[in-house]
């Protein structure tokens, strides 16, 4: 049945059918998270960094209304070039499939579509969570649902400050996520390393990453896990000069009223803007660092089984 609405690279396949790891690499970074062609670079970093740490890379993304697991050079290119591709969240993955549309699949469809082929293991930039003043939005991410509900590990620098980093984590320990700091006791924040929030746990290595994992799914505690690698110390921004830009551009989306799923993508563009690439260099060393460390997460958790 799931073979009508997914395709599988074959050496994803493969990894699947041998018990290999693999590591789940999401689009929307790519087609919404940064310019092209920064984009198409960052994503095929990424994919080599997984491979040069052990682990098959796959990048999900909806194609034609395909669900891609694993994608091609060609097809990263699409991703990153193509103006005009949805951002595919939980709720639109069916319209666009049905329709036959391209999608970006946020944090929340990487992991779905994840759960749905067997991936145990993601790496990404910054998670989704609770908007600032989402007391009268509502405006709640759904990737903080799907890390509820989703057996899925997603290792990401934390989450940014466009966020309420204070009610996303309420959020997490409300629906039993559990957030593990990888050798921190500080939850970190994105281009910073503290965000004056703790973690749950600190771990101190893949390993121990993987035990954790495993040691949730034996017990059949449903769900996902969020590891929170902080940004390395010889990238990180200082907090002043992002914070500052961070409520320039919140300031402005709330000019434009600015809402709804357009809003990551916007303060994203904004925050590159105005730091003139600061905070896009930082954000592509942040990634590279989770998707090592993810790959060896998953070199850990394979061999535990
Ligand atoms: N945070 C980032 N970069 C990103 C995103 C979040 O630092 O690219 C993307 C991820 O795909 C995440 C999504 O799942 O934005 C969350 O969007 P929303 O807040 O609309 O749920
Ligand atoms: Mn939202």
């Amino acid at each position: 049945m799931l073979e009508k609405y997914i395709s599988i690279k074959p050496e994803v396949k493969e990894a699947l059918e041998k018990g290999t790891p693999i590591v789940a690499l999401e689009s929307t970074i790519i087609s919404h998270g940064m310019p092209y062609p920064l984009n198409v670079e960052s994503a095929k970093n990424s994919e080599r960094i997984v491979r040069e740490n052990g682990a098959v890379p796959a990048t999900i993304a909806i194609i034609n209304g395909v669900i891609k697991v694993g994608l091609n050079d060609e097809e990263l290119d699409y991703m990153g070039k193509t103006k005009g591709i949805a951002k595919a969240s939980r709720r639109d993955m069916a319209a666009i499939v049905a329709k036959k549309l391209d999608g970006a699949t946020t944090v929340a469809t990487t992991m779905l579509v994840s759960g749905l082929v067997g991936i145990r293991v993601f790496a990404t930039g910054g998670i989704g969570g609770v908007h600032r003043n989402a007391q009268e939005t509502f405006d709640i991410s759904a990737d903080l649902q799907e890390l509820a509900n989703t057996d899925v590990a997603v290792i990401c620098a934390g989450a940014k400050s466009i966020l309420d980093i204070g009610l996303t984590l309420e959020y997490l320990e409300t629906q039993g996520v559990p957030v593990l700091g990888y050798k921190t006791e500080d939850f970190p924040n994105f281009y910073t390393r503290k965000s004056g929030y703790k973690v749950d746990y600190r771990i101190d290595s893949p390993e121990e990453a993987a035990n954790i994992i495993r040691t949730k799914w034996d017990l059949n505690l449903k769900g996902g896990v969020v590891i929170a690698n902080p940004i390395p110390v010889e990238y990180e921004m200082d907090y002043d000069y992002i914070t500052d830009s961070i409520d320039k551009a919140l300031d402005e989306a709330k000019k434009l009223g600015v809402k709804g799923k357009e809003t990551t993508p916007f303060l994203l563009a904004k925050l590159h803007k105005d730091t003139e690439g600061k905070s896009l260099a930082s954000n592509m060393k942040l990634v590279y660092n989770n998707v090592e460390i993810a790959s060896k997460i998953a070199c850990e958790f394979y061999k535990a089984k």
